[in-house]
């Protein structure tokens, strides 16, 4: 379903003029009222006047993650206080969190953006729609709530974790929609599995997955375990939250961007230079419509393309690749640029292991390892341990032919993709931790490492 047509689906034309309207009202706006980019735009010798064309936009100075910290909490607001209605946060791993407000009409802008995810995805107001993301500072919960009663459906706000829970009312209430973390779907598959539920028999249809990198092998594993289609939202706290875009449910062919309030841009992250449609970089957004909390080309640091196709669902705005990594947990090792998706997609095309994995990075003297932890499928486990019952050595386990054989294979296909050796370490069925938000994939040890 086109939840806004006449937004969603206009010329391109009308798009790019209505984009440099928004643009010039936000740049003058944001100079006026925001003391960090009146100082900003005069160091760069930019004066709002000069913007008075789309292409004018790459004269813009970026902003950064650090500007939202330096400013903590509401020196980035546009808006007194007063107005601002709601206040969302992101936990941030370092120190203080980045802090983002929204007046009523951004909360009303957000709901609207949301409520075309979700109907993107396929959901309608007959449908029962799950919110298994957290409610709280996180934007995840709230975003896809209210979008999903938007567009009238019924909406069950049951936050993430109570994995027993979520299944019960799955089947109990009907659900139909599940929004959740692509982990957090296959967390709740497993217990699902313990608990001997067939879950194929559920109601539920669609998945709409985000908040973390995932890759295309994961969502065919997720629609295969749950039979649904599995859509891909992206979003951010610091644009919005969820509702920045999300695939269709009709192409599941890249994700539809909002791009009438967030203007894409993809640059060259070393150099800034703005990169043609279809190259991969660097997506760095501009708010056109926010009032409380607008950013100027704000570096998002997540690495996808875009594509200005039409798709044939009908909708003309623009589309991003699904995020491939981002800039900052691309792992360098030994000189060779690593992204976590890659070696996923490697794991996940091996029937004898399971989705669950982590990457543990360490550094002896000069030299970088890696090593994949990954769990091995429970029919393996078990066969393998039996046939090694005897022994209470477990290199006797690790070093059965089959364990072996497999970890040749995995470390000669990823070898294959990202050219270099890593280890590979397999882990009991259901020790590698769950997670119920964002999944921590890689612990990189390499700053605590002995360095002799
Ligand atoms: O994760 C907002 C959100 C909630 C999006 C629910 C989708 C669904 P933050 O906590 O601020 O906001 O984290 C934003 O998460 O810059 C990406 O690196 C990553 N991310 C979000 N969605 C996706 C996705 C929410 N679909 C950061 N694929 C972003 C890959 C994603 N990464």
């Amino acid at each position: 379903m086109i939840f806004d047509r006449e937004n969603e689906c206009m010329r391109r034309e009308d798009l790019r003029k209505l984009q440099e309207e928004r643009l010039k009202t936000l740049v003058k706006r944001v100079y006026d009222r925001v003391p960090f980019y009146t100082d900003l735009f005069d160091k760069s010798g930019i004066k709002p006047e000069q913007v008075r064309r789309f292409d004018d936009l790459a004269r813009l100075p970026f902003t950064r993650k650090y500007n939202l910290r330096d400013e903590y909490p509401f020196g980035l607001f546009a808006t007194p206080l007063k107005e601002v209605v709601r206040i969302h946060a992101s936990s941030g791993t370092t120190g203080k969190p980045t802090t983002v407000g929204y007046t009523r009409n951004d909360i009303a802008m957000w709901a609207e953006v949301c409520a075309r995810s979700l109907a993107g995805a396929g959901t309608t107001d007959d449908d029962v729609v799950q919110v298994a993301y957290g409610y709280g500072l996180f934007t995840g919960g709230l975003g896809a709530h209210y979008g999903a009663e938007l567009i009238g459906a019924s909406v069950i706000p049951i936050s993430g974790s109570n994995t027993q829970r979520q299944l019960m009312l799955m089947q109990d209430f009907g659900t139909t929609v599940l929004c959740c973390t692509p982990t957090f779907a296959l967390y709740v598959w497993d217990v699902a599995q313990q608990l001997e539920l067939d879950v194929t028999k559920f109601p539920l249809k669609v998945g709409v997955f985000g908040a973390e990198p995932w890759s295309e092998a994961m969502r065919h594993d997720i629609e295969r375990k749950w039979n649904i289609k599995a859509c891909d939202i992206y979003g951010l706290s610091e644009i919005i939250g969820p509702g920045v875009s999300c695939e269709c449910v009709e192409a599941q062919s890249g994700l539809h961007l909002a791009d009438d309030h967030f203007l894409p841009e993809i640059i060259d992250s070393e150099t800034g230079e703005v990169l043609p449609e279809g190259e991969w970089g660097e997506l760095v957004i501009t708010t056109l419509t926010k009032e409380a909390f607008p950013l100027v080309r704000y570096r998002t640091g997540d690495i996808t393309r875009l594509s200005s196709e039409p798709c044939v669902c009908g909708r003309t705005n623009t589309r991003m690749d699904r995020i491939s990594g981002r800039t900052d947990d691309m792992l360098i090792i030994r000189g060779v640029n690593v992204f976590p998706s890659q070696v996923e997609s490697v794991l996940l095309m091996t029937p004898q292991v399971e989705p669950h994995y982590k990457l543990i990075v360490t550094r002896k003297g000069a030299l970088d390892n890696m090593d994949v932890q990954v769990e091995i499928a429970p029919g393996l486990y078990k066969e393998v341990s039996e046939a090694t019952l005897a022994d209470d050595d477990i290199t006797v386990f690790t070093e059965h032919g089959k364990l072996l054989g497999l970890k040749h294979e995995i470390q000669k296909n990823i070898k294959d993709i990202i050219g270099i050796n890593v280890g590979v370490t397999f882990k009991e069925p259901g020790s590698i931790e769950r997670s119920e938000g964002k999944a921590q994939r890689v612990l990189d040890m390499r700053n605590e490492s002995s360095a002799t």
